[in-house]
């Protein structure tokens, strides 16, 4: 009896005290200290009124209950009566105005569909706080402003704010497979359980969609561009449909893969050709019946013609016969076409930087106005740092969207600690010099320098079945910092970082400070051990995980020799006019300014040149001697952060702070690895010494390059 009554008081006290998990993401809302800043937020909480009724305001009242209880202790009021028991206003513009008479929100028209306003409005001797949407969608969204502020403590009660997305598509693309194992997925299966839909809906549904709602995520495309035909049948029409039902009062619309040769894997037909019209009518009908299981569906994303994936060129079509013929049976609903612009073929024998442009600058004008062009940031392969891809400013025709990688395929998948934001800063504030001479990437992308209606930031998601959703923890700041940079492509990556930083782990001056530091030194910690002076695609094959520098054989883009190029001479990729000339496909200031060894950024050297191992770099140490000292540099930045991470031990509750802890001690050792098999690699060519004044490699290449890991996480399925 004792034995069991110990084991109940233990059982209880472990839940009562149970770890955090981190599952509550950025949403966990902190208990707020400052007396004056609660009792002000208290009276606040006392009287909520809607001035209409939509699913989306549930959802809003359900956030309200959630963080009035963590941050004050205290249940929401919800009134019916809107004034004297009011304090706070919930609507949209026109549900207030009817009711009110109150012209004061009209400039909020010009804040588009998901635009918000957000301040004190006085009516009979009265002042209100409102919170006002031009639809419930952007109502929701105001209010996760509002909560963003009083966490990140600058929520002010006297001033009026105002937001809207500079960007109309804000989208999730997984890249998860109907056996729920994920494509570069690195923190565990799928959340979409194919096979227990439609009977059974996880919670987790409903949570990851007040995930995304809360960065203003306003599409997800469910399943892995690399596609399996199966989606389209109307068994999994029945299945996708329950989720979009799901996500519909958090504003998201679902879109789904579509494989190319879907007519013939599930249509029984004979080609997949465009322009037959047997084909087209296969299409006709399978985008109809999808519309009848999900009014609002977003559309089609597909990958064609790339990786040996399906495409119009099998058919001797173009990628706008292609994309056209979708959109076209797509239109009538209001659906969208996203085409990836990720291509490299077989027979194209040319430097694979050039792929894209090649296939599809010709076609400038040619899609559809409800197609959009995928673009990846660069254009070999999110890489730790890429130059932005020439395509953006170069189809002023066309819509382009971007696409980030948001899962760390190539950046420390989830044992490695980086925080991609500075890196999507850096690609979204290029300048691109096309269309106009100040025109940037960010510019093109968000329509302001491209005038293109139809806009798009995607990101290939993180997200698993891991109770902290991205398997590494401060992986979570990664999701938030893209969902945050597709609503405004011009936030920077410091701003996002203190506000991820606050409401994850509490504004503590010091801790939040400290934290922040670490999230905005790991990229370029990562490039340095990694990938350094314009270095890439050196990782191990398949897999991409480590350094693997040697690997070579089989197809010649996929090594790692054809992008270091490394010899007796030198190292690097000439893509100036004497070599591959991919340089020639950016705009000419980019060309005359990069062309030149001496001018070119050094971070985007080795990606252009070829260079003599003792080229005089801008410090006046050789190349050999700098790459050596990036290399050694990043492990250093790295053994900063654990001892930063180490200083905020009692601060941070212990799961969490021993979970980094332990992380960061593989990333060290990843990192020490990274940098020693590299550097004794590359030293097999250049035969110098390496620089004094860094930490000496050790080990033996022979066991580096032997290292092999069939059961690593993400790898593509041979199917
Ligand atoms: C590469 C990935 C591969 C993807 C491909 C893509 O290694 O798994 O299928 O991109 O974007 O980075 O289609």
């Amino acid at each position: 009896m004792k034995t069991l009554l110990t084991l109940v008081l233990c059982t209880l006290l472990t839940f009562s005290t149970r770890a955090n998990d981190g599952y509550g993401l950025w949403l966990d809302y902190q208990a707020i200290e400052n007396p004056t800043a609660k009792s002000d937020l208290s009276r606040l909480y006392s009287g909520f009124y809607f001035f209409g009724q939509s699913p989306t305001y549930d959802v809003i009242r359900k956030e309200l209950e959630l963080s009035g209880e963590k941050m004050l202790g205290q249940s929401p009021v919800f009134t019916s009566e809107r004034l004297a028991q009011t304090q706070v206003w919930l609507g949209t513009r026109e549900e207030l105005s009817q009711v009110l008479g109150l012209q004061q929100q009209t400039s909020i028209k010009e804040l588009g569909e998901d635009g918000y306003w957000r301040g004190p409005i006085g009516f009979q001797g009265k002042t209100y706080y409102a919170i006002v949407g031009n639809r419930p969608i952007s109502v929701l969204y105001g209010v996760f402003d509002w909560l963003r502020s009083i966490q990140t403590d600058s929520f002010d009660q006297t001033a009026e704010k105002s937001g809207s997305p500079k960007v109309k598509l804000r989208m999730l693309n997984h890249w998860d497979n109907l056996d729920r194992t994920v494509e570069r997925g690195y923190a565990g299966f799928s959340i979409w359980d194919w096979h227990k839909l439609p009977g059974y809906v996880d919670p987790r549904y409903l949570d990851y969609a007040r995930a995304n709602a809360s960065l203003g995520i306003n599409a997800v495309s469910l399943t892995n561009v690399n596609a399996n035909a199966r989606i389209l049948t109307t068994d999994f029409m029945k299945k996708a449909k329950v989720l979009a039902d799901l996500f519909r009062p958090y504003g998201i619309k679902v879109f789904l893969t579509a494989r190319f040769s879907a007519p013939i894997e599930i249509g029984g037909l004979k080609t997949a050709d465009p322009l037959d019209s047997a084909i087209i009518d296969f299409w006709k009908k399978k985008t109809d019946e999808m519309y009848s299981f999900i009014p609002d569906f977003g559309g089609f994303l597909v990958k064609a013609n790339s990786e040996g994936q399906p495409g119009p060129h099998e058919y001797g079509r173009n990628h706008a016969e292609g994309a056209n013929m979708l959109a076209d049976a797509l239109a009538p609903h209001g659906g969208v076409l996203i085409w990836r612009a990720f291509v490299y073929s077989h027979e194209l024998d040319e430097d694979r930087h050039k792929h894209a442009n090649l296939e599809f600058e010709p076609l400038d004008g040619k899609f559809r106005d409800n197609v959009i062009i995928q673009v990846k940031n660069g254009a070999i392969d999110f890489m730790p740092r890429e130059p932005f891809h020439p395509l953006f400013g170069a189809m002023p025709k066309t819509n382009l969207g971007m696409e980030f990688q948001i899962t760390q395929e190539y950046l420390g998948q989830a044992t490695q600690l980086v925080y991609l934001a500075p890196m999507w800063e850096e690609v979204l504030q290029s300048k691109t010099y096309r269309p106009t001479p100040s025109s940037t990437v960010a510019g093109v992308v968000d329509g302001s320098d491209s005038d293109q209606k139809l806009t798009l930031v995607a990101g290939v998601s993180n997200i698993g079945t891991d109770r902290n959703w991205t398997g590494h923890l401060m992986a979570q700041s990664n999701w938030y910092a893209f969902g945050r940079m597709a609503w405004n492509p011009d936030l920077s990556s410091g701003e996002i970082a203190d506000e991820w930083v606050k409401m994850t782990f509490g504004k503590d001056p010091e801790l939040a400070g400290k934290i922040k530091e670490i999230l905005l030194d790991s990229r370029e910690a990562a490039v340095n051990y990694m990938m350094p002076l314009g270095l890439h695609h050196i990782m191990g094959r398949d897999h991409h995980y480590g350094p693997g520098p040697w690997v070579t054989g089989g197809r010649a883009d996929w090594t790692a020799l054809y992008y270091h190029q490394a010899d007796s001479l030198g190292i690097g990729f000439d893509r100036t006019a004497s070599g591959s000339n991919a340089l020639g496909q950016y705009a000419p200031e980019i060309q005359n300014a990069w062309s030149d060894p001496q001018e070119i950024p050094e971070k985007f050297l080795l990606w252009f040149h070829h260079l003599p191992w003792d080229f005089e770099m801008r410090s006046g140490r050789t190349l050999w001697e700098e790459i050596g000292l990036h290399y050694d540099s990043g492990v250093k930045s790295v053994r900063q952060m654990q001892e930063t991470w180490a200083s905020l031990e009692g601060k941070i509750d212990p799961a969490r702070f021993d979970h980094v802890r332990q992380l960061l001690a593989i990333q060290e050792e990843e990192a020490e690895w990274w940098r020693n098999a590299c550097l004794l690699y590359f030293q097999t060519f250049a035969k110098r010494p390496f620089p004094a004044e860094i930490e000496q490699p050790t080990g033996d290449l022979e066991e580096y390059k032997s290292r092999s890991f069939p059961t690593a996480p993400g790898i593509r399925p041979r199917w």
